[in-house]
């Protein structure tokens, strides 16, 4: 089983998956550092910390959806907000040649940060099916 499986498996397990701040909290509020490639007063983008392709991004909204299940009708405005962002993020990195937009949801999509967030994958062939 791969890492990031086991990350997610682990990151599930915890009482608190959805109600604890996340990693994510803490680099939307300065404490810990990233690599910062977008942001406004929605969301923000910043290069992924084990990168699975030469460009590896992740944007997420600043406020908390721990998972895509959790979004509403209400979340609909920010989430379309969030893939226009992603394309024009896509576009800057130079990804002319296609990329990939990806959203792991809950234990079995492999999500281990429970704060909705979009990975922009791009600068190689992608091969289909994923793993
Ligand atoms: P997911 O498995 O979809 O929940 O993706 C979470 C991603 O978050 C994973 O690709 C690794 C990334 N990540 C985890 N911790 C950090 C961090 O501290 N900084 C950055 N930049 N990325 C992180």
């Amino acid at each position: 089983m791969s890492d990031e499986v086991n990350k997610a498996k682990e990151a599930a397990g915890g009482a608190g998956a959805k109600s604890e701040p996340t990693i994510f909290d803490h680099i939307l509020s300065g404490k810990i550092p990233a690599d910062i490639v977008y942001e406004d007063e929605k969301c923000m983008a910043f290069r992924d910390v084990a990168p699975q392709a030469p460009k590896h991004i992740l944007l997420i909204p600043r406020i908390r959806i721990p998972t895509l299940d959790d979004a509403t009708w209400e979340h609909a405005p920010l989430l379309g907000h969030l893939m226009v962002t992603a394309k024009e993020i896509a576009a800057k990195e130079g990804l002319d040649k296609g990329y990939r937009i990806v959203i792991n949801n809950g234990v079995e999509g492999s999500q281990s940060v429970y704060h909705l967030h979009i990975h922009i994958i791009g600068g190689r062939q992608m091969g289909w099916p994923p793993g």
